[in-house]
């Protein structure tokens, strides 16, 4: 923990949205009267049918249910679009950079608005209508958001799925929520380097158990040749210049959905996780403006992928809800070279930058010389997403990219919570380097032990949040059952996050990372058991385990032990051999940074796998296994020691 504090500098005080006492009194009102709170704020987006009720909860397990604003309609794309058109139809909504640099382009709120009137009719052409799902495979182009927005002014539910996931990754998502329709490209581009995406499409829409899908959408992104099904497929510039320019919004109600997205749990298969309309929108729109201190002509640039969450709420929904310019970027901090990032900000003027911790040191890593080839003076906040930043990478951050003078917000917060719980407000926190520091407005962390049991002052804990807010996750697609146990059945009464966290004396909250066996590298979320589950559909794999390592980059790499069938040998070329068959399984982020061959693995004698061991030795810390006596045979630890690659 880093002892450090910064306070809240004088001119940022005066300017913001959010000083010191305003937070706490709304905070206080946002908890003692969550109702009174989030009816006033409900009113910051436009409603077709206004609502009478806002809060309707449970989180009783044997009676969960949660709807807020339940009886308000509204469509989500008129409050991205047509209500800006007035006041602000010709101010920029997208700057587009390219992957190439000298590539990049303003898309105003009016052509943003025909843009995506023409592909709703289209897609309504395709008989896509309220309630069907619409997978979107596509790279960061304009194009991904004016999809969104086109299902959204249908009701239909989209779901992306991120570009770099593999066909199989791709077909298991596209068969869970019966998809009627996938939109892709015919490649994608990202540091000068082609992604075939629309031939993933084809091989995972070729998949026995992919049988909802009616038609395929390309978009032409780089103009490579493609194999075409002429029953199925249909070119996005072909089937938008053939639709009407005018598409009316659809009315649905606050609890319909907006959209699945797939996420990673300890155990089985990704999560399709649901989020609804007016609720999301609220929390969206409202976290953007306050946590980044929005304001009216600010440029705002989140460099997150449109096919994580952080892209949904941070990228598409919140900043056009307010009426934001919001940067999408298609390309890769590295390329053409490391100051890419610093030449995109000084390009476009950008004013907030939000960010990775993953890629603060992949760059701090390059020197600060690539920061200061660029003029970033146009910036005014910084903001951290997907993992604990650590202090050196936070102080790196504020110095050379903030010039001491930008607040960092470090946003916690995961899928399944729609947008920020814990962060600082540039205004009103003081920063503490590597501290998501205190709670947003209606959210009420608590720490418990693993009995249940809520600590108080200063403690560890497991993290939970004691009551909803607007922007909470309603089900599990299609699994009702398991959002309540995977939430709702570790702890009672309580929304449980999976992460544990640490409250200082100031009431901070320090998130320590995740208690369960999810990984996050690179900021990206993983399950040991999805990896596991791709090794051992290796004919040749008998068994494997896979824990996270710390990794300098990445936060955590992956290093999976693997026992091969009995009359297999282990080589190098089968080592090759299965690091690819994870990445065809799942996509290049789930690559094994480490495979160790393990002939036997340390058990219980109940046959579970310790994991803490296995951890330990990927870590080098095998001076510190603690007590190994309950393993079913002791003498496998010392084969692990001896093997172990990350040395
Ligand atoms: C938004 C997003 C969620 C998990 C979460 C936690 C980790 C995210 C963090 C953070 C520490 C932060 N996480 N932000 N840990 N400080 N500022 O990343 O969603 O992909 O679902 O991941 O990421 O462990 O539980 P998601």
């Amino acid at each position: 923990m880093s002892a450090n504090v910064y306070p809240v500098p004088d001119d940022i005080a005066k300017n913001a949205l959010i000083d010191k006492s305003k937070y706490d009194a709304m905070y206080k009102q946002s908890i003692e009267d969550p109702e009174g709170f989030w009816g006033e704020h409900g009113k910051r987006i436009d409603w077709i049918k206004p609502y009478s009720t806002v809060k309707n909860v449970s989180y009783d397990a044997n009676d969960l249910y949660i709807k807020w604003y339940e009886d308000g309609t509204l469509n989500v794309s008129a409050n991205c679009l047509d209500r800006h058109l007035e006041k602000r139809g010709d101010q920029t909504a997208i700057i587009f950079e390219g992957d190439d640099p000298s590539v990049s382009e303003h898309i105003t709120y009016r052509d943003l608005h025909e843009r995506t009137c023409r592909f709703a009719n289209a897609l309504k052409s395709m008989g896509v209508g309220k309630g069907d799902r619409v997978v979107i495979y596509l790279p960061m182009i304009p194009e991904a958001s004016v999809a969104m927005l086109a299902c959204a002014r249908i009701g239909a539910i989209h779901s992306i799925v991120f570009g770099g996931f593999s066909p199989e990754a791709l077909a298991g998502r596209v068969e869970d929520c019966g998809a009627k329709v996938v939109i892709t490209s015919d490649e994608g581009l990202r540091g000068g380097r082609a992604v075939p995406l629309k031939r993933n499409a084809d091989e995972a829409l070729s998949h026995p158990g992919v049988k909802s899908v009616e038609k395929l959408v390309v978009v032409k992104r780089t103009g490579k040749d493609v194999a075409w099904n002429d029953a199925r497929d249909v070119w996005y510039h072909e089937a938008c210049a053939a639709a009407s320019p005018d598409c009316p919004p659809t009315e649905v109600n606050a609890e319909d959905p907006l959209f699945v997205l797939y996420t990673s749990g300890s155990t089985g298969k990704p999560k399709g996780v649901l989020h609804t309309s007016g609720g999301y929108l609220v929390y969206a729109s409202m976290t953007h403006e306050y946590v980044f201190d929005y304001h009216e002509g600010d440029i705002y640039w989140c460099t997150a992928d449109v096919g994580w969450v952080t892209g949904h709420s941070y990228i598409v929904y919140g900043p056009l809800a307010n009426g934001a310019t919001t940067l999408m970027f298609e390309g890769v901090p590295s390329y053409p070279d490391a100051s890419r990032f610093w030449q995109v900000c000084e390009k476009h003027k950008v004013n907030i930058f939000y960010t990775a911790p993953t890629a603060i040191r992949a760059l701090m890593r390059e020197g600060e010389s690539w920061v200061k080839k660029a003029d970033l003076s146009s910036l005014r906040i910084l903001g951290s997403v997907g993992e604990p930043i650590n202090p050196e990478a936070w102080e790196w951050y504020y110095e050379h990219v903030g010039n001491r003078t930008c607040p960092i917000v470090d946003t916690w917060w995961q899928t399944e919570t729609g947008g920020i719980l814990i962060s600082p407000l540039p205004g009103a926190t003081d920063l503490k380097p590597g501290s998501a520091t205190l709670p947003f407005f209606g959210i009420e962390p608590g720490l418990l032990d693993n009995e249940g049991n809520e600590l108080t002052g200063a403690t560890d804990g497991n993290l939970v949040i004691k009551d909803s807010w607007p922007g909470q996750m309603r089900t599990v697609y299609g699994d009702h059952e398991r959002f309540i146990q995977t939430y709702f059945s570790t702890f009672a009464n309580a929304y449980t996050t999976g992460d544990g966290a640490r409250r200082d004396d100031d009431g901070y909250y320090w998130i320590t990372g995740r208690v369960d066996d999810v990984i996050n590298v690179s900021g990206h979320r993983m399950g040991t058991a999805e990896v596991e589950s791709a090794l051992v559909a290796h004919p040749k794999v008998a068994e494997a385990a896979v824990v996270g390592v710390p990794h300098d980059i990445k936060g955590q790499g992956i290093y999976a032990y693997v026992t091969l069938n009995a009359d297999e040998e282990p080589t190098e070329e089968l080592r090759v051999e299965l690091v690819k068959w994870v990445r065809k399984e799942i996509g290049p982020i789930a690559s094994p940074d480490y495979l160790q061959w393990s002939p036997g693995l340390p058990k219980t004698r109940s046959g579970k796998i310790m994991r803490r061991i296995l951890r330990k030795i990927a870590a080098n810390e095998y001076d510190q296994l603690g007590d190994t006596s309950t393993l079913a045979d002791p003498g496998v630890v010392d084969d692990l020691i001896d093997n172990r690659q990350n040395r």
